[in-house]
């Protein structure tokens, strides 16, 4: 297993998060990644390598340029706005929803945070931009080094990506390192990629980004939207649209799940991975279905990583790990390599 690690991830570190009508500290914080490192190095699980550096246009795959062009000079504006707000993070405040226009960019910054995000949970700092594109960085190379033959490499990067859409941040997330490694893969010429999201919380940036698109396939395990977040987006019914209807799959599941039913969903998630004839996976590795996890509703047990691991080795395909959510940190890393040393 080769890890690809973000050097630069500790650069993004969020001070307060909006939850409940208060700001409360980050749970998504640097000692995450610094634990799954600890844990690697102490099983000596593989060589670990820092990524490639890639052009902003391997991007462009996944994004489109005005969120881009936003995120990379959004802490300057920021800060241009008012010097003191060097001192404090950027939150959105205010959203395009349903009959308000999205398609007029506004000169307005805040006007510009709200088009581009979801939530008021993802501070964006002054190095958020720095750590996202070395993640990003650190999930292509994983991609590159699969479609050259590796058996499976590891995006071991913060901040996560999966809620990321083509154009907005939320839920942590800034970059889809998951639909970056799936683009990469299918431009390296591998025809049909699956990607399997196994982070407690739905995926719901991965599945826009390839919802008319029959050659990425996406499945998701996660808690039901309708308590869960993110919410929107996650049911059963959502099978793709136009030429990519089929080529979805969700699978919610109440809170309270445990290993057994979890267990099951996952097998009927692979075996639509492998009707769809997929040649790599990707896989979206969020740790937050561990029963100790404070802001999730899985009871899954920290040995039973180690089975996932094996069942996921079992679809036999070339497979990149992309590190998602966690935020039980004291166990992050035990959970996250135990998944790891079970599929090698
Ligand atoms: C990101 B990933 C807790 C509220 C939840 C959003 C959760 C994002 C999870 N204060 N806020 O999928 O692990
Ligand atoms: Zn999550």
């Amino acid at each position: 297993m080769l890890t690809y690690y973000n050097h630069l991830h500790s650069q993004h570190q969020g001070k307060l998060e909006m939850f409940r009508g208060q700001l409360v500290p980050c749970f998504e914080v640097p000692a995450r990644v610094d634990h799954v490192l600890a844990e690697l190095k102490a099983r000596k699980l593989g060589t670990i390598l820092p990524p490639e550096p890639f052009d902003d246009s391997a991007l462009k795959g996944v994004h489109s340029q005005r969120y881009l062009d936003f995120l990379a000079s959004a802490w300057d504006e920021w800060v241009a706005l008012d010097p003191a707000n060097a001192q404090r993070d950027a939150l959105p405040s205010v959203w395009p929803v349903r009959s308000l226009r999205s398609d007029v960019l506004p000169a307005n910054f805040a006007a510009r945070m709200g088009l581009f995000s979801m939530d008021a949970g993802t501070p964006l700092t002054e190095g958020t931009w720095d750590a996202a594109r070395a993640g990003a960085d650190c999930a292509l190379s994983a991609a590159l080094a699969v479609a050259g033959g590796e058996r499976a490499a590891f995006a071991l990067t913060r901040p996560p990506g999966h809620h990321a859409g083509a154009d907005f941040f939320g839920g942590y997330c800034f970059l889809n390192n998951a639909a970056l490694a799936a683009q990469a893969l299918r431009d390296q010429g591998i025809e049909r990629v699956a990607i399997l999201d196994i982070d407690y919380h739905h995926g719901n940036g991965t599945q826009a980004i390839f919802y008319e698109r029959s050659d990425v396939y996406f499945t998701s395990i996660h808690g039901d939207p309708h308590t869960e977040y993110p919410f929107y987006l996650g049911y059963a019914d959502e099978l793709g649209a136009g030429a990519g209807l089929g080529f979805n799959r969700n699978w919610p599941l109440p809170r309270g799940t445990g290993f057994e039913v979890w267990r099951a969903t996952l097998q009927q998630a692979l075996a639509c991975i492998a009707e769809f004839g997929a040649q790599a996976l990707v896989v979206s590795l969020g740790m937050d279905t561990f029963v100790g996890d404070p802001i999730s509703g899985f009871s899954l047990q920290s040995a039973d990583y180690l089975q996932v691991g094996e069942d996921l080795a079992k679809a036999g395909l070339p497979t990149v790990f992309v590190f998602e959510g966690g935020y039980a940190v004291a166990e992050v890393g035990t959970n996250a390599v135990n998944v790891l040393q079970g599929f090698d």
